[in-house]
């Protein structure tokens, strides 16, 4: 029995819902509304102590941590492996899903939440607002989303979020000139594990970035053709969230360019 906690815009989660689909595995579903703070309910922190999505549940054992996630659902299911056989191309795929928790996934959140999130949380009263934030364990998640509800696109940490992610995009486009997957010649964790990090460019009006760079935009067309993209990402968009990423996506359009020409 395979059970998920999740949100359905999530990164993270989806990253982990592309794993399941792509293995073929069934599963049961708890939703987490992050912007009224289910991540931060006592019965929750007692799956997850971060206050984050997404938790598996596997016959009743708890894991955490996404990356993590997508190893142990491909150590289970060994029989529809999704990491290289080959231990060169296994280290290079590890190497990417390393950078994605050493800096991608924050730059993500923090460029995510200056454009949109923001606005979801403004709309709270400011009790509840500070009842969110105090709520967010890690220190440095708690002052990031701070400065991005507090000065949006202006914060002091969004310009360094948006170069990170365009130096990733230049990383990825390099890497797709050796092989058509990220850590060779298959689809691997790797790729599974950027798709919904693509896909929220677009979303936030910055698939400029990808656009002009050939091979990465064909990459990104392959993983979005692929079934998983539509049974664990598409079928997830909320239509509330793609409201408020569409009401800013030109003002966020025009500031990157800004950022990045500079
Ligand atoms: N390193 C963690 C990061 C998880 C994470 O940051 N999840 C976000 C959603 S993508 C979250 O739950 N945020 C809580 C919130 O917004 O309150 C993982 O990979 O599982």
């Amino acid at each position: 029995m395979i059970e998920l906690f999740h949100n359905d815009m999530s990164v993270c989660s989806a990253k982990v819902r592309i794993v399941l689909a792509e293995k073929g595995l069934g599963w049961k579903s708890h939703t987490l509304n992050l912007r009224a703070g289910d991540a931060q309910r006592p019965e929750y922190l007692r799956l997850n102590p971060n206050a984050v999505v997404p938790t598996l549940v596997h016959d009743a054992k708890v894991v955490v941590e996404s990356a993590v996630i997508c190893e142990y659902l491909d150590d289970v299911w060994a029989e529809t492996p999704l990491r290289p056989g080959n231990p060169l191309a296994r280290a290079r795929m590890r190497l990417w899903t390393k950078q994605l928790d050493e800096g991608v996934h924050a730059a993500t959140g923090t460029v995510s939440a200056c454009i949109a999130f923001r606005h979801q949380h403004m709309k709270k009263s400011a009790e509840d607002l500070k009842r969110y934030i105090d709520g967010i364990p890690q220190p440095e998640r708690r002052e990031r989303i701070q400065k991005a509800v507090e000065f949006g696109m202006d914060s002091p940490t969004f310009a360094p979020a948006l170069r990170r992610l365009d130096r990733l995009i230049a990383d990825i486009e390099r890497a797709l000139t050796d092989s058509d997957w990220l850590a060779g010649e298959s689809y691997c964790l790797a790729d599974a594990a950027y798709t919904p990090y693509m896909i929220r460019l677009e979303h936030l009006g910055l698939g400029d970035m990808i656009k002009p760079r050939p091979r990465i935009a064909d990459w990104t067309a392959r993983l979005f053709a692929r079934p998983s993209f539509k049974t664990a990402v598409a079928d997830w968009f909320n239509p509330e969230t793609l409201a408020v990423f569409e009401a800013h996506r030109e003002s966020a359009r025009e500031k990157a360019a800004r950022i990045l020409k500079a």
